[in-house]
């Protein structure tokens, strides 16, 4: 089925195929007769990389030919996925190489599914940096993405049978050559650690920094196709490896191992994503990574702009600098040392290079995600940027400012000593901690959040003393964006297909300017359109209830309403909300008599998402794996109870990824975006699903709100309490504590029937449990009742399938906001001051 939606023309080229069977004979060193799907892949895909590698050096040589203003994307993080299917249709070959792989004896669609998904990212932040290089090139403007190349990416996830527990396994990525990057191992940079800082004579702010360990940074390169131009943009990726491979004297001297000791602690720099999102720990790894990655980019930069043989004066005339999150912060410091120590510029001049170059966006406004780092540790690791850190604090100019500044909070607010403690980059206490959101806010032109609310939580919660300082428009709001090449096109050729049929344009010309979908509305009556588009949507459910039933080995009705959650495990972002309100509506059906229960909207929940390892030392984290847990063993019960398994089932789909998201994104009827209000910065998945025809059931927060704005309220399932509403309940909650039975029967229902252990566990849920009875800090008590009314409307609206389609269509039509085309433009214009370069 989805190989028919591929548009079905053949275009089989006998060049592609004799491009194939080379690469067989010669890259792979095989015969082509005993080739199987994954050879296949790879020859595949070399074929295809050669085209990527004409397109990326015409580009990059028409950059350097015309020296474009560049911009520069550092993120820690870039959740790329697959590559060869995004590849075939950037270069608009896909139905070429299917054509000819089916000459060959093969099928894309088996093809494709041997590839590996490239999973540098835990969840939001880095799906979001992939979508937009994809814009980027889309719209060829001339940016680069900068990332870490780790040896392993996000862990997988495996699910243990027997109680249900989350277990990590590495994820050996790279086990197989990697053919979408090109290592460049003439690309190099020494980057230094520890070592002693020592000051030149008053006056000059200069520094000399020596000693210490010093490591090498190689660049790997991943190359960018545009949609439908041959715009090819970098990402560049560094690994770390030892500066000398062995010391030779402790060599001689016979000390093998010591030897080698120094090629570990380098390469152990770029092993491993850390799998934390939304949790800083401060570990001295992590540290070492953000500093190897922007000192590497920064040179690299520095590098390309000597070429230009312009004054060091202009650097931020010809680059920006996005920091993705705070966790590049340190760029911003690194910039002053080469500015003053090495380029020697006066410390005025380079601090207003260096603020004029950074822009920052802020992805969370969850204290325990904001990064800040000991006094003690930058000390030891980076003696030479502390000091530039405490000149930044208490350079005249600053001083000057924050005095003017402090003069007239005086006369506002006469003593008020903590406004100048919060807006300091210094936390008091023991030991000293240094703000990294401080540090990026002062250093940066522009500071962003990433949707209407949160940009309005970042200037009135997070930053309201700098706003003050600042003024307001140094700060601002870009609303995030997808990108409808991979999240309509790729994940779902069929609807796609319908989509050019009935707009009646080319298809690429509306995945490149999304808001033409509101053509799709002039159809909404249209009766014919709706069986069409109804059948798209079913055909994606029973490709997914295929894809369980090979992994799980269970049946799926698809004619059920496919209800879906999938992220990352957080207690902000409330599964476990969820999974009470599924106990909820299997003790409800149970409670119907056997003729009652056949009225019930029969109903299939997806949940799929990655707990942060648990650590022994956040008693917090250990929740999150119970919450599966509680899921999974959920699950085993109600799917096997006779009454209700017809009406009722749920399952947990192990090792989320980009490429399940591709699959469950596009069969999903309703899913859940339901975070406490103010918590969730944007959420992208939410425009995923809309754009795909699924609604949505959520909270007023985040990017829910302007989806809404959008596709209308009736559109979308709100429910809950509003974000001014949260710090109240959460006072009350301390000092006025309502019991559940009393705020909600139904909830305390529910929490008493898992107490009882017809789920099993002999009381390992209790600990959850009681985050919900006493303390309930993500207010799932006051939210409960209306979260199951929230579902009532659902399964009533599900129950007149005319009008759900409608819905579904409008929903999808208002999605023209959310391309992420859109967020860049944003970017290139009001932040980076960039324009494209046509080839
Ligand atoms: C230091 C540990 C750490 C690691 C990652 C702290 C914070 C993060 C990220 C900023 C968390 C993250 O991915 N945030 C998500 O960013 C998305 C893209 O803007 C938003 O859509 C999500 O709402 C936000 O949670």
């Amino acid at each position: 089925s989805w190989k028919a939606a591929l548009r079905g023309v053949t275009t089989e080229s006998p060049e592609i195929s004799k491009s194939i069977v080379n690469h067989v004979q010669t890259s792979l060193a095989r015969a082509p007769y005993n080739i199987d799907d994954f050879g296949a892949y790879q020859a595949a895909a070399l074929s295809v990389r050669d085209n990527l590698i004409v397109n990326w050096n015409s580009t990059q040589l028409e950059y350097s030919r015309k020296s474009p203003k560049r911009a520069y994307y550092l993120s820690l993080e870039f959740l790329m996925g697959r590559t060869l299917s995004n590849a075939l249709l950037n270069l608009g070959v896909l139905d070429n190489y299917s054509s000819s792989l089916s000459s060959l004896g093969f099928s894309l669609e088996d093809i494709l599914v041997q590839e590996r998904d490239a999973a540098l990212g835990n969840g939001g932040l880095g799906r979001l940096a992939a979508c937009y290089l994809d814009s980027s090139a889309t719209q060829e403007l001339p940016v680069w993405g900068y990332g870490l190349r780790y040896k392993y990416g996000i862990f997988q996830q495996l699910i243990k049978a027997d109680d249900g527990t989350q277990l990590e396994a590495p994820d050996p990525w790279l086990d197989h050559q990697n053919p979408w990057e090109l290592p460049r191992l003439d690309v190099t940079y020494e980057v230094r650690f520890y070592g002693n800082a020592q000051r030149w004579d008053e006056g000059t702010g200069r520094a000399t920094w020596s000693g210490g360990q010093e490591v090498l940074a190689v660049a790997y390169d991943v190359m960018i196709p545009g949609y439908g131009t041959k715009n090819t943009n970098n990402l560049r990726l560094w690994e770390s490896k030892p500066k000398r491979g062995f010391d030779l004297q402790s060599f001689n001297a016979g000390n093998y191992e010591r030897s080698v000791e120094s090629s570990n602690s380098a390469a152990a720099i770029t092993s491993v994503l850390y799998p934390n999102d939304h949790t800083s720990f401060g570990k001295e790894l992590r540290l070492k990574q953000q500093y190897f990655w922007t000192a590497a980019s920064l040179a690299d930069m520095l590098r390309r702009f000597k070429h230009l043989e312009k004054p060091i004066s202009q650097f931020a005339e010809y680059n920006a600098i996005q920091l993705n999150d705070t966790h590049p912060t340190l760029a911003i410091v690194e910039l002053m040392r080469i500015l003053v120590d090495e380029e020697e510029v006066p410390w005025d001049g380079a601090w207003t290079i260096v603020t004029n170059t950074f822009f920052f966006t802020n992805h969370t406004v969850l204290p325990e995600a904001l990064e800040k780092w000991s006094v003690p540790l930058l000390e030891h690791l980076l003696p030479r940027h502390l000091q530039i850190i405490f000149d930044i604090v208490s350079h005249p100019a600053i001083i000057r400012e924050s005095s003017l500044f402090l003069q007239s909070v005086e006369k506002k607010f006469p003593g008020d000593r903590e406004k100048l403690s919060r807006l300091s980059l210094i936390e008091e206490g023991f030991p000293k901690q240094v703000r990294m959101a401080n540090l990026a806010v002062v250093g940066s032109r522009r500071v962003n959040g990433v949707a209407e609310l949160h940009s309005d939580l970042v200037q009135k919660n997070l930053f309201p003393d700098f706003v003050e300082f600042y003024g307001k428009s140094k700060f601002g709001n870009v609303t995030n964006g997808i990108t409808p090449r991979r999240w309509l096109d790729q994940c779902n050729p069929s609807l796609s297909a319908l989509i050019t049929e009935t707009l009646k344009i080319e298809r690429n010309v509306w995945l490149k300017d999304l808001y033409k979908l509101e053509g799709l509305l002039a159809h909404v009556n249209d009766s014919e359109f709706q069986a069409r588009w109804a059948a798209v949507k079913h055909q994606n459910k029973e490709r997914l209830a295929l894809f369980v039933e090979r992994q799980l080995g269970i049946k799926i009705d698809a004619s059920a309403l496919f209800d879906v959650q999938i992220k990352r495990l957080h207690e902000y972002k409330r599964q476990t909300l969820n999974i009470l309100g599924v106990i909820h509506r299997y003790l409800l059906i149970k409670s119907l008599k056997p003729e009652e229960r056949k009225k019930v909207v029969k109903k299939v929940v997806f949940f799929a998402g990655k707990a942060a390892p648990a650590c022994t030392l956040f008693k917090m984290s250990t929740l999150l794996p119970l919450t599966i847990r509680l899921i999974v063993n959920v699950a085993r019960v109600i799917n096997a109870d006779p009454d209700t398994n017809q009406y009722l089932s749920l399952f947990f789909l192990p090792d989320y990824s980009v490429s399940l998201a591709e699959i469950l994104i596009p069969a999903s009827d309703i899913s859940q975006h339901i975070s406490t209000a103010g918590t969730e910065a944007s959420g992208t998945s939410n425009m995923k699903f809309c754009l795909n025809g699924g609604l949505l059931v959520g909270t007023v927060d985040g990017a829910n709100i302007e989806i809404a704005e959008e596709v209308g309220e009736d559109n979308v399932f709100f429910f809950g309490h509003l974000t001014p509403d949260v710090e109240d309940l959460r006072y009350q909650h301390t000092y006025h504590p309502i019991p559940v039975e009393e705020k909600s029967p139904a909830l305390a229902h529910v929490l008493n029937t898992v107490s009882s252990g017809i789920f099993g566990g002999d009381g390992v849920y209790e600990p959850l449990l009681n985050t919900v009875r006493q303390g309930d800090f993500y207010i799932l008590t006051d939210d409960f009742d209306s979260y199951i009314r929230a579902l009532e409307m659902v399964d009533e609206a599900y129950s007149d399938r005319t009008e759900w389609i409608k819905k579904s269509i409008r929903t999808s039509a208002k999605m023209g906001k959310f391309s992420s085309d859109r967020a860049i433009q944003d970017y290139a214009q009001e932040y980076w001051n960039i324009e494209s370069v046509k080839l």
